[in-house]
């Protein structure tokens, strides 16, 4: 499948066969297809004593460039997009946002680029947020040089549905670059969505970065809480139709180089979306805990209390939970071999001196792909 013969099967799998002592770092393998739009990274340095393998994630002195990115994930985490509001004559709230498409070039992880397609120049798009019963409003301008759409998860008409070759008279379906659109429905129902492109071929379209979670809150709201929003996503840097890395909102292992400080007994609602493409499933597993699960978040009852959960395609669930002790616990996908392709991050509690990350990180030095530790 693979243009230029490196899959990442091949890259786990052959690794690990060969032991290989050459240095063949996930950044330097991604590096080699010079095709139109690939990854292109820089030569990974080595790090004695662990084999030959270099650390793309953790080495010293190359981390992602999260100015150039424009985005930072541990700031996306707890960063809800509430728009604007105002208040109509029927006493009704309007909420509206103004999301624009580009192009733009992003680092996945330190030295891979992939050429992003964007909301708001970020990968995953705003997390859109209001409250069941608002009127929304979102205007959005294509600054793309690809067709593009927003298509909504929720209950409208078919003409604010985001679909190509429907709503075309009114101006919707799909928007051309240069071309604008608004969108315009009801808040409902309550629960946490998503909205993506709908331009075909739309596993591609998705992938290249047009998602974004979508937060109805219900009436009576929710319980307080540290809440975060968590986008599973992945990227193939080398268009073979498979991902070469596996992330929560797109750097991966960056939940370990910045492990998410919670408080000890603090409850934390997680707002957890599978926005990948390519592989049909997806997972949520944490360590030392359990969460109660809302699949959907349509309902205010738990449907479970488990610490690992799967998520198909455009699935989507909050969790709850707390920590009755202190400490760094891993949360990753239970796919592992996403896990090991930069899908793994930490929650950090209290102020813990027990295991450090760079600790948790130089554990994971020995996996045979290497890419990640701290020296
Ligand atoms: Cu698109």
């Amino acid at each position: 499948m693979s243009k230029n013969g490196i899959s990442r099967r091949r890259l786990l799998g052959g690794a690990a066969a060969v032991a290989a002592p050459a240095a063949i770092g996930l950044s330097g393998l991604l590096g080699r297809d010079s095709s139109a739009g690939a990854a292109v990274a820089a030569e990974p340095p080595t790090h004695a004593g662990h084999g030959a393998f270099p650390h793309a994630t953790f080495a010293a002195g190359s981390t992602v460039d999260h100015r150039a990115n424009g985005f930072d994930p541990t700031e996306i985490l707890r960063d809800f997009d509430y728009g604007s509001t105002r208040r109509l004559a029927s006493g009704r709230v309007l909420r509206e946002w103004e999301i624009v498409a580009h192009d733009k070039e992003i680092e996945v992880a330190p030295g891979v680029k992939f050429e992003a397609w964007t909301y708001n120049g970020r990968v995953p798009g705003p997390t859109l947020r209001g409250r069941e019963g608002e009127l929304l409003r979102i205007r959005f301008v294509n600054a793309s040089e690809h067709p593009h759409t927003m298509h909504f998860h929720g209950i409208h008409r078919a003409a604010m549905d985001g679909m190509p070759g429907i709503g075309e008279m009114g101006g919707g379906g799909q928007v051309e670059p240069g071309e604008s659109f608004s969108y315009e429905f009801d808040a409902s129902p309550f629960g946490l969505h998503l909205y993506h492109c709908h331009v075909a071929p739309l596993a591609a379209h998705i992938a290249r970065g047009l998602y974004g979670a979508f937060i109805i809150d219900p009436k009576e709201g929710r319980p307080e809480a540290d809440e975060m929003v968590m986008v599973m996503n992945g990227f193939d840097t080398n268009f073979d139709l498979a991902n070469e890395i596996y992330a929560v909102n797109t750097v991966g292992f960056h939940y370990i180089n910045e492990p998410i400080a919670v408080k000890r007994g603090e409850l934390v609602r997680v707002y957890l979306v599978n926005a990948l493409e390519y592989d049909p499933l997806n997972s949520f597993h944490i360590h030392g805990n359990f969460f109660q699960f809302y699949p959907t978040g349509t309902s205010l009852t738990p449907s479970e209390y488990t610490d690992t959960v799967i998520q198909g395609q455009g699935q989507r669930g909050i969790l709850e939970f707390e920590f009755p002790f202190d400490g760094d616990y891993m949360f990753h996908a239970h796919v592992s071999e996403f896990a090991e392709l930069g899908w793994t991050g930490f929650f950090r509690v209290g102020d813990p001196t027990k295991l450090t990350a760079a600790a948790a990180a130089a554990a994971y030095c020995e996996l045979p792909w290497g890419g990640k530790a701290k020296a």
